[in-house]
């Protein structure tokens, strides 16, 4: 890590937790091939079956009680708690990896498996049980939970936020993403546009790999602890 980067925003997607054993969602084997993505990740897939959608939601949230943050997540924790200047994880990822590895700054665009919105009160709440049992909102009591998590369709979080820390940065670095999904695929031709440093740390050539200054290939759980030094 070269002293003169000032202020670092990373974008991590699904490649950062493949190690740990959680499926991605493109690779081979993947979620999308196990599920059609307009049943299960968009709001008419919800409103067309409920339960299909919770009960993935619930296997999901069950799945990541079994496993543990890889040393992608630990290397990145590790800069947070010693890096001076800013530093924004933005994920994609509704895992909480990150946070079970140590890191602090970090940012979920696509929402969170352990949190339930309610779609009467409209307020989040910590959800580490299932939702396919439709229980009552802590909040409100209506039973109207759903997954807080982003679906195709609707408008990822804090976008305001994340677009100010791309424009604050010096170096725009992106782990384990295959640049499919915007507007998260579009941020590194913003970085760019703005004259960011920008480093691409994926398994294989993405669709994005194009637009960074240097795409490394390997692993997160070798590229990440070798990056972060
Ligand atoms: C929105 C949360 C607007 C839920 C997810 C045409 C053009 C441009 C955009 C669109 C378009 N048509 C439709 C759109 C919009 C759409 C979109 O981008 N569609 C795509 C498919 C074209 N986007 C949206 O709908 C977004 N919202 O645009 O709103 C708007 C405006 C106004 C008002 C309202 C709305 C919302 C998108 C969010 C959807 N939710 N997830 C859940 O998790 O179930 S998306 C889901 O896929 C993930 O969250 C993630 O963000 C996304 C991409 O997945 P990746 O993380 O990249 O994972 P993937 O499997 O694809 O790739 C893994 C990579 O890791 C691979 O490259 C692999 O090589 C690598 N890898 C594997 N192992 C390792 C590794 N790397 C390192 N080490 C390893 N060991």
């Amino acid at each position: 890590m070269t002293q003169e980067i000032r202020n670092i925003v990373i974008l991590t997607g699904a490649g950062i937790s493949a190690e740990s054993g959680i499926d991605t969602f493109r690779s081979a084997g993947g979620l999308w091939e196990q599920h059609n993505v307009e049943d299960v990740a968009t709001p008419e897939g919800f409103t067309r079956s409920p339960e299909l959608v919770l009960n993935f939601y619930d296997m999901r949230r069950e799945a990541l009680g079994k496993v543990q943050p890889n040393p992608a997540h630990d290397a990145l924790a590790r800069l947070d708690a010693e890096f001076g200047g800013e530093l924004l994880i933005v994920t994609q990822n509704v895992d909480d990896l990150h946070e079970r590895a140590g890191a602090k700054r970090v940012l979920h665009m696509h929402g969170e498996l352990k949190s339930a919105l309610c779609l009467a009160c409209e307020m989040r709440s910590p959800w580490d049980a299932t939702l396919s049992d439709r229980p009552a909102c802590p909040v409100c009591q209506a039973p109207s939970l759903r997954p807080d998590v982003v679906w195709f369709g609707e408008m990822p979080y804090q976008m305001d936020r994340i677009y100010r820390a791309i424009r604050e940065a010096d170096l725009f670095v992106s782990i384990g993403t295959s640049g499919a999904v915007y507007p998260a695929a579009g941020f590194v031709q913003d970085a760019r546009n703005l004259g960011v440093q920008t480093l691409e740390l994926n398994l294989e050539r993405s669709e994005g790999s194009h637009w960074f200054h240097e795409s490394r290939l390997g692993s997160a759980g070798e590229l990440v602890p070798e990056w972060v030094g």
